[in-house]
């Protein structure tokens, strides 16, 4: 490809669209971020808000209900909020990440029967894939799916699973042959949350994202017809992969919002904090760190939106970049909003200011979607 065509150009639509997201983040949303975390209720109201300004439909084709625009605009979507909320983004990326399955994979009766509503906020996708014995090895999952006339049954457990509870519908993975071996034998499916013997077994008290329930789905005899079946039966570790090869860059951007978020407001209280009779930002030392934050981010910024793009021209082999942009975003949310409590000083490590927040927020960008590790292990595969 020659240099030119790998550059990418934001449409000036997409940055208009932006700036009425960041407005809405900023006005709407960003007050609301303490007493989300604080509390740990879900914001169903600001849930209310994403799907009445069209904010859901980003995630979507227009057949679907959706925008149409694309990846780039939906991360660039999911940045703005997480400036403000990561909580609130994450709404946002699992609309995408839940789906995924469905649009890549799924038949079109399945996208007819899901994405509509889920373009419109109605309807809560979540993504079952984690198990307690599975997380970065999700070929070695224990639940199983067995066929019982033209219907399957699922049983077993998963785990960490954003969107728990709220969730109308799963995109769950299950064993449907033993005996094929790691990874391979696996079916993926659509289990309706009020199908009987689905429940959630627990939910999880985390470091940070408070605003988001996850939780451990249980499939207990959970009987789904041939039709909920999304691509091809024991195909669906591929489906997964496919999925999180795209995913990875809501992660991304989220973690890219959330250190944009932390570089502001600690360059902000650097502007205004005194000691020794002078703002702390004419300090080297401060400035310096302040410096250093906003050049990170601005680079995993980079690395996201051309990712986005390869997405968005469907580029083959999008595994490198996705990676490569979620494990430098993420790596610099987690240094960008450590330094920013460190800006902060005191104030910096108490509730009462919102970067011991973000710096909690961060932590889960280097786990989910793929640790850290893993983007390595990935990035390392394309090299050998
Ligand atoms: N798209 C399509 N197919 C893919 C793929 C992709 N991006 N990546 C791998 N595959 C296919 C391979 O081609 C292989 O196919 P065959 O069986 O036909 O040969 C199959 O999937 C197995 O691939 P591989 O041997 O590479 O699988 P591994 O078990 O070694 O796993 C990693 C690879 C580690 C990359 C994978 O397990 C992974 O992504 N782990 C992290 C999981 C994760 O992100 N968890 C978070 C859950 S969501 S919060």
């Amino acid at each position: 490809m020659s240099a030119v065509a790998d550059l990418y150009t934001i449409p000036q639509e997409h940055l208009d669209f932006r700036d009425t997201i960041r407005q809405i983040a900023q006005e709407q949303i960003a007050p609301r971020a303490a007493e989300i975390d604080r509390t740990g209720e879900y914001p169903h109201d600001l849930r209310k808000l994403l799907g009445e300004q069209d904010i859901f439909g980003l995630a979507f084709e227009p057949e679907h209900g959706g925008t149409g625009t694309g990846t780039l605009m939906l991360n660039m979507a999911i940045e703005e909020i997480a400036k403000a909320d990561a909580s609130v983004a994450l709404m946002l990326m699992v609309q995408d990440l839940g789906t995924l399955p469905v649009k890549l994979f799924g038949s079109e009766e399945l996208k007819d029967r899901f994405l509509p509503k889920c373009a419109t906020g109605e309807w809560t996708p979540a993504f079952a894939l984690s198990e307690p014995e599975a997380g970065s090895d999700p070929g070695g999952m224990i639940t199983s799916a067995r066929k019982d006339g033209d219907d399957w049954i699922l049983n077993g457990t998963k785990c960490w699973i954003s969107n728990a509870g709220i969730a109308d519908w799963y995109a769950v993975f299950a064993v449907t042959d033993r005996e094929a071996g790691h990874s391979r034998g696996i079916t993926a499916f659509v289990v309706e949350a009020d199908r009987p013997g689905f429940s959630i077994g627990s939910y999880e008290h985390k470091l940070g994202i408070h605003g988001s329930p996850t939780g451990s789905p249980v499939f207990d005899d959970v009987r789904v017809p041939a039709e909920n079946v999304i691509g091809e039966v024991n195909k669906g570790f591929k489906v997964a992969m496919g999925t999180l090869e795209r995913s990875r860059l809501g992660a991304a951007a989220q973690a890219v919002g959330i250190a944009q978020g932390a570089t502001d407001y600690a360059a902000a209280y650097a502007r205004e904090r005194k000691q020794f009779g002078k703002p702390i930002n004419s300090f080297q030392g401060i400035q310096f760190k302040l410096a250093e934050m906003e050049t990170k981010t601005a680079a995993a910024r980079e690395l996201l939106y051309k990712a986005s793009t390869k997405v968005d021209r469907r580029e083959p082999d999008l595994n490198k970049f996705t990676s490569m942009a979620k494990l430098f975003a993420a790596d610099t949310a987690m240094d960008v909003t450590v330094e920013a409590v460190q800006v902060l000083g005191g104030y910096g490590y108490t509730q009462d200011y919102p970067v011991e927040r973000m710096m909690r927020d961060a932590k889960i960008t280097q786990i989910y979607e793929g640790t850290s590790e893993i983007q390595r292990l990935v990035v390392a595969r394309t090299l050998s």
